[in-house]
């Protein structure tokens, strides 16, 4: 296989696909080496299944708002990956939703499901549906038109959507409601669901903490303490709320939190109560950051991302291609020693290559944010033996598997330095498990 070719003829076949190309780019030069020590796996062009999604489902989502409109929508479920389990993916709802940014996600989703040791594949879904300033019953008819369509491909051991950004337990517990009505079961389709209908303890939080635990165990390979380290943090929303909440817990100082419109900058650090705020502003009102600032008194930088304030650690929390190049090396002048990604895909190729080049600790999504899949791994396995456990034993089961993901990376992304290349770790760790699934099962 040479990565460079397969690259050039998903990108004829797939033009408009620019965030798909680039998922698959980052992965395919990393693994090239392994890849061809198998040459099993030429001679069955497993590449090229592993690249295409076994198949992806679009259709109209038609719903009314409050006034009695009549809107419409997209709707779309990738289904990429089964080799290791049924898929496994959440949902997005954003105005960008497009297929290549769904093709991307759930082409991520596969290798990150395969390092979280769990019998997941991967798949994702959402739509170009705004939630942005709508009503609680115009968020709940279009969750129900949505799953209307969706329900039919979905199911216990074939597909489990969850959440994603613009998807939170609410959005999530509407669904599986619809869901129940029509296919008349209740095994637990989707995780992330409210905690009376068979959600999991620690799923809001596991995303955020996992990573501060991924985080944890990349500063122990070089015995550094997390205490008094000053992080910057993008996003506000359930990613970034439980990030720095651990963080708080774990006696960092946290300078800066963002959303769509800019970004705040607090010197003094966000502490329990400031946060509190935030999680109210965020999920009751859907405000914006900038009221943080007015309120707390401290600078708020409208339009632009964090990067440029002085901090340790970077936290990329927010969404895709939000920490380019240049914004890699102002991190890195400014003493940055640590980027750990909360978001899926937030740091450019040229991000990429400049941490990877200046050998700091650094954490793709694909590693750093394995928690949220994980602890919704956890949720079915609750709900197929109809019980819950307590948040203590969920907080330790994620605790175990981000370790065990960190060990996975260090396996496969050891240098000759002795310095770990966690991108290489976690695509070739990820992909070696797929990959052999997949030859077990046969051409398929
Ligand atoms: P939320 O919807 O809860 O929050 C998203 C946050 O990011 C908000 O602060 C939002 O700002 C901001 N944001 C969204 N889109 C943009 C954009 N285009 N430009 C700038 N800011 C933006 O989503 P999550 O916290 O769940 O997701 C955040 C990231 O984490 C995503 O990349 C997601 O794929 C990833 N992720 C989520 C997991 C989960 O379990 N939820 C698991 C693993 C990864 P605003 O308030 O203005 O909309
Ligand atoms: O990107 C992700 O891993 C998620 N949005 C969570 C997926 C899930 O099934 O919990």
């Amino acid at each position: 296989m040479k990565a460079n070719e397969v690259i050039d003829n998903l990108k004829r076949r797939f033009p408009n696909e620019p965030e798909y190309i680039q998922a698959v780019e980052e992965v395919l030069t990393t693994i090239e080496d392994v890849y061809n020590q198998h040459p099993e796996f030429e001679k069955s062009n497993l590449i090229e299944r592993l690249c295409i999604p076994d198949r992806i489902f679009s259709f109209r989502v038609t719903w009314q708002d409050d006034k009695g409109a009549v809107h419409t929508n997209m709707g779309y479920r990738v289904q990429h990956n089964n080799a290791i389990g049924p898929y496994k993916g959440g949902i997005r709802f954003h105005s960008s939703v497009t297929p290549s940014i769904l093709k991307f996600l759930a082409f991520e989703q596969t290798f990150k499901n395969s390092l979280t040791t769990l019998p997941m594949g991967g798949g994702k879904g959402g739509s170009d549906f705004n939630p942005k300033g709508k009503s609680n019953a115009e968020i709940m008819r279009f969750c129900q038109a949505f799953v209307m369509e969706l329900w039919r491909y979905i199911g216990p051991e074939t597909d489990v959507p969850a959440g994603d950004i613009g998807v939170g337990g609410r959005e999530v517990s509407f669904m599986y409601g619809m869901y129940k009505k029509l296919a008349r079961e209740n095994t637990g389709t989707f995780t992330g669901k409210s905690l009376e209908m068979g959600g999991s303890l620690i799923r809001p939080e596991a995303t955020g903490y996992g990573n501060v635990y991924f985080l944890l165990e990349m500063l122990k390979t070089k015995n550094i303490d997390i205490k008094g380290k000053v992080v910057a943090v993008s996003g506000s929303g359930n990613v970034a709320q439980y990030t720095v909440e651990k963080l708080i817990e774990l006696g960092a100082k946290v300078v800066t939190m963002s959303d769509s419109n800019g970004y705040i900058y607090d010197p003094d650090g966000i502490d329990r109560e400031k946060l509190d705020y935030i999680m109210e502003l965020k999920n009751l009102y859907r405000g914006r950051i900038k009221e943080y600032a007015e309120k707390y008194g401290c600078k708020y930088v409208e339009g632009a991302r964090p990067w440029g304030e002085k901090c340790d650690i970077a936290m990329p929390s927010a969404t895709q291609n939000e920490l380019n190049g240049e914004d890699a090396k102002t991190l890195l002048a400014n003493g940055c020693i640590a980027v750990s990604e909360g978001a899926n895909m937030p740091s450019t190729p040229e991000a990429i290559n400049t941490f990877l080049a200046a050998k700091i600790l650094y954490a793709p999504g694909k590693a750093a944010n394995a928690g949220g899949v994980s602890t919704s791994g956890l949720e079915m396995t609750q709900n197929a033996m109809h019980l819950g456990w307590s948040a203590e034993e969920v907080d330790q089961k994620l605790k175990g598997i981000m370790k065990s993901i960190h060990e996975q990376c260090v396996k496969y992304g050891k240098q000759e330095d002795g310095t770990i290349n966690y991108v290489k770790g976690a695509n070739v760790a990820g992909f070696m498990k797929v990959a052999k699934a997949m030859m077990a099962q046969g051409i398929l």
